[in-house]
């Protein structure tokens, strides 16, 4: 058996392989062992196709030594006739501890420049600054056992029930316990909801001005614990004074009534436990939005106490851990500031003569300068800023003008990988070894499972290989990876004395076998072996005086305001089975089925006032570009907001990465970009006709000039297409072979056959029905007997489909599931897991299964 860690969410699960079967470890403290459906579908993404198996320069195979010797020659020449600030690494919260030690060791302290940069800009950069703000350093004050212990838990613009599912199972079972009173505060109705005893539909972008005017009705109601404020903390007074000036209800469009049962329930509950995410975070008043709920909690006492602080859900698997090596630009390693006596520190225990002394650019300025090509060499490691990325034209336009570009990925078919000239093949989840930190401070080692593909490389080794070609091996000559954790650890405790809170001196000296067998352990872990689970409850900030600052917190709008021309506000954000860019989770066909295509969710008000069709297409625009995506009808949605999810790419759909319209427009502190708040407007598009295709995977797209997007099936992939102009010439989506074919007025059925086995098939109506995918998937590759061919030309196949799949785990369609509920007039989400199993593995469907029993009006799936 090996224990390991999933590499998706942030909650950090532990996992393991025994007999070639991967499940939950139940002796890992972050999951105890359940797992969501993504951590149960590891297994499916170990073998993907389109892994990078050798590195590649302009697209042939050379050896290791010829792309590193490249790498380092082109990085080296740019340093030394440019200077260091025209190179440039951006990294990923899903690089282990020690790849990112290595990245920030290379760059910070031997290139001489912090223009190294992470995804974690995107994503938990504006809780850092809150953090370091508020408390003099970033320390999550909180931990999962909270989530067991507090009265009041609220959720401030997180979707845990999609994104942190196992925590969100846990507050589940809490609340059952103890009655936990739950509030969710989002403008969208999600999943997350079920459980809400409070859903405050917050206008984009209010948390500023209701955080402020919570303060306020604590102060009103007597509930500022008035020693905690006096001995620990400063500023309250100055905070007060502007939360006073807001205009609560106009910035949230809440409700009072509404606003005033939150307040109520935060100041009769001392137990309050405040959990976020992006809908704080990604925002132009992200930091602001971090400040307001810390504010309510220092002047409340209300932190490092079982069940009460602020905790901010980390999103990638090691968002935590790239923080503690310092991967952001304007961070230091070890939790070091840019400050001289820190500078000086670090300089000494590196030997670092080059020290870079001053923050570097943060992502969107760093893809500007390398567009406008102050930057001339990037090397982008385990992201796929193409596709994630505000702006994403302007990320692409800045990557064609760059001179050199270096890309490690696991697979050649991300956005960004499309264009590098040299393209390293990484070694990927399960292949790899290192820690990742949770959540909640928790370091977890990742173990190999298996040998990488090919000749694929881990992050690390790549990043010491081009280190030890520009500065010698003394400081990039590390033989494994705990050779790396010792140091990092090492530097943690380094002349530290208590002044920095991440200190794991007592993991400095692990040998090779210690650090293989290295238990989940929270930091700090001090060398006298001091550890703690939470902090701040007696104080003891990491501030000069050691007093936390409360920070007055204005309100301000998000930038991108709507206006006649662009009256709708987009919003974007995840979907339960899908990862990010999908390089990984897009290629399982159960993943897939949930949600097998990109949409703009809209209210039904919205929807017929912009003449749109429930299923139909829109064509959706910012003042950034435009792309055409499905209608979907959704009651939860605020009426004027808009939400996508962001995961589609140009690889999976005709009109690429929604982030092609968002503007993105920075926080002034943490340089974190609005994600979730972008002027748009929407027009139909008619449609003239649908089809839908399938055949074996292969590297074409579809085309140009219509709509379509893929699907990954079992075997194969399906892709559905609609158009407004004239359809496309079959052949060029079906692949040669025997063909055979049915056309009739406005209908085309056509299939090619390999070996007398469908190879692919198309169907084609202007106004009629398509036959069902997952049935059509069945007779895919297989050998088509007189029969079958006959009835796939009629548009008849045998097998009922099931519909979209709900349960993931399980693989229980939706139409099945409606079928039970009639037929055994099932009642509950446990019976329909007794009849059906849905929901009892993983738990992610819940939700869905009692919206469906509460509302019953879902569409039943074609
Ligand atoms: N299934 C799945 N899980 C994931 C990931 C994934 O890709 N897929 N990614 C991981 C990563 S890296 C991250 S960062 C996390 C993100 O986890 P979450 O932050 O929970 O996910 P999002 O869907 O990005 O956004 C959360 C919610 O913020 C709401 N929101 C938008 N604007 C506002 C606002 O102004 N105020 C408030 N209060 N809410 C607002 C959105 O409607 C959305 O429901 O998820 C992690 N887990
Ligand atoms: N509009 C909008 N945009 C967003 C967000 C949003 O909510 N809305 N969320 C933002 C947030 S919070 C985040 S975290 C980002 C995420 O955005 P990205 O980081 O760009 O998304 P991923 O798809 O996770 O990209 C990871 C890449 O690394 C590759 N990979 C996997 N394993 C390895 C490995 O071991 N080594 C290497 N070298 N490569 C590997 C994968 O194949 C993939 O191409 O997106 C951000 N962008
Ligand atoms: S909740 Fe799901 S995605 Fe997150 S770590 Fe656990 S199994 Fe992985
Ligand atoms: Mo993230």
């Amino acid at each position: 058996m090996t224990r390991t860690t999933c590499p998706y969410c942030g909650v950090g699960c532990g996992v393991r392989l025994q007999e070639g079967k991967i499940d939950g470890d139940p002796d890992h403290p972050a999951n105890r062992g359940r797992l969501c459906s993504k951590g149960a579908a590891l297994g499916e993404t170990l073998n993907l196709d389109g892994r990078v198996g050798v590195p590649r320069i302009h697209g042939s195979d050379v050896l290791w030594h010829e792309a590193l010797d490249l790498v380092a020659q082109r990085f080296g020449e740019a340093i030394e006739t440019h200077g260091p600030d025209s190179v440039a690494l951006y990294v990923s919260g899903q690089f282990l501890t020690e790849d990112y030690y290595v990245a920030n060791k290379l760059m910070k302290g031997f290139v001489g420049t912090s223009n190294i940069d992470t995804n974690s800009r995107l994503c938990m950069a504006s809780s850092v600054a809150g953090h370091v703000r508020a408390f003099g350093e970033d320390v999550v004050p909180a931990c999962y056992d909270d989530i067991d212990e507090a009265d009041l838990v609220v959720l401030v613009g997180s979707n845990t029930a999609w994104c942190h599912p196992v925590l969100f199972q846990r507050l589940v079972a809490a609340k059952q316990a103890r009655s936990t009173k739950i509030v969710v505060i989002d403008p969208r109705r999600t999943a997350t909801c079920e459980i809400a005893d409070l859903h405050l539909a917050i206008a984009p972008g209010g948390d500023v001005a209701l955080f402020a005017s919570l303060l306020v009705a604590l102060d009103n109601a007597g509930a500022i614990d008035r020693a905690y404020v006096e001995a620990h903390t400063d500023g309250l007074e100055h905070a007060l004074n502007a939360a006073r000036a807001i205009d609560v209800v106009a910035a949230t469009q809440l409700q009072p009534a509404d606003i005033d049962a939150f307040h109520d329930l935060f100041v009769q509950t001392n137990r309050v436990l405040t959990l976020y995410s992006q809908g704080v975070n990604q925002s132009s008043a992200g930091t602001d939005k971090v400040s307001a709920i810390l504010n309510c909690h220092l002047a409340t006492g209300r932190i490092g106490k079982p069940g009460s602080g602020p905790f901010s859900l980390t999103g990638q698997p090691n968002a935590m851990g790239g923080r503690e090596v310092g991967g952001l630009a304007n961070q230091l390693a070890a939790h070091l500031h840019f400050e001289p006596s820190d500078l000086d520190r670090l300089r000494r225990f590196w030997s670092a003569p080059n020290l870079a002394t001053k923050p570097g650019l943060k992502a969107v300025d760093m893809f500007d300068a390398v567009l406008d090509g102050r930057i001339r060499a990037i090397w982008i490691l385990g992201t796929n800023p193409l596709a994630s990325m505000p702006r994403a034209d302007r990320v692409r336009a800045a990557l064609d003008a760059c001179p050199f570009v270096v890309v490690s990925d696991v697979t050649d078919r991300s956005d960004t990988a499309k264009l590098a000239h040299v393209l390293l093949p990484a070694a990927g989840w399960g292949e790899k070894d290192g820690t990742v930190t949770n959540s909640e401070r928790r370091i977890s080692r990742q173990r190999a499972l298996r040998a990488p593909d090919g000749d694929a490389r881990p992050d690390w080794w790549q990043l010491a290989q081009v280190g030890q070609r520009l500065f010698g091996s003394f400081a990039f000559g590390w033989k494994n990876p705990a050779a790396i954790f010792r140091e990092h650890a090492a530097l943690s405790s380094f002349e530290n004395d208590g002044r920095r809170a991440f200190d794991i001196g007592g993991l400095a000296s692990l040998s090779d076998e210690a650090y293989d067998a290295l238990e989940p352990v929270q930091w700090p872990v001090t060398r006298d072996g001091k550890t703690r689970q939470r902090f701040f409850a007696d104080g003891g900030f990491y501030t000069p005086d050691r007093k936390a600052r409360i920070v007055p917190t204005p309100w301000r709008a998000p930038v991108s305001v709507t206006s006649a021309d662009f009256p709708l506000t987009l919003n974007t954000g995840r979907l339960r089975d899908q990862w990010h860019t999908m390089t990984r989770t897009g290629r399982v066909a159960r993943l897939m089925n949930h949600t097998d295509e990109p949409f703009v969710a809209l209210h039904p008000d919205d929807v017929a006032r912009y003449g749109l069709t429930p299923d139909g297409l829109v064509r959706i625009e910012s003042a950034l570009g435009a792309t055409v995506l499905r209608v979907r009808e959704e009651a939860g949605q605020r009426p004027g907001d808009a939400f996508v999810p962001m995961h589609w790419t140009r690889w999976f759909t005709s009109g690429g990465a929604i982030d092609a319209l968002v503007p993105g427009a920075t926080d002034p502190v943490s340089g974190q970009p609005e994600l979730k708040a972008t002027a748009v407007r929407v027009a139909p598009v008619a449609i003239a006709w649908r089809a839908l295709l399938l055949r074996r995977a292969t590297d074409v797209l579809p085309g140009d000039g219509f709509y379509w997007t893929r699907v990954a099936l079992e075997s194969g992939e399906a892709f559905l297409l609609a158009g407004w102009d004239a359809m496309p010439a079959i052949d060029t989506l079906l692949g040669d072979g025997e063909r055979i074919d049915y056309t009739s007025r406005d209908t085309v059925r056509a299939a090619s056959l390999v070996d007398g086995k469908l190879d692919s098939c198309l169907f084609v109506t202007q106004s009629g029905n398509l036959p069902s995918r997952d049935v059509l998937a069945h007779l895919l590759d297989a050998p088509l007997d007189a029969e079958t061919r006959f009835a796939l030309l009629a548009g008849r196949t045998a097998v009922a489909s099931q519909g979209r799949t709900v349960c993931a785990c399980f693989s229980v369609g939706l139409n099945t599931i409606l079928d039970a509920i009639t037929s055994q007039g099932l009642v509950s989400a446990a019976e329909i897991g007794a009849a059906l199993g849905a929901g009892t593995n993983c738990g992610s469907c819940i939700p869905e299964l009692e919206a469906l029993l509460r509302e019953g009006t879902y569409e039943r799936a074609a």
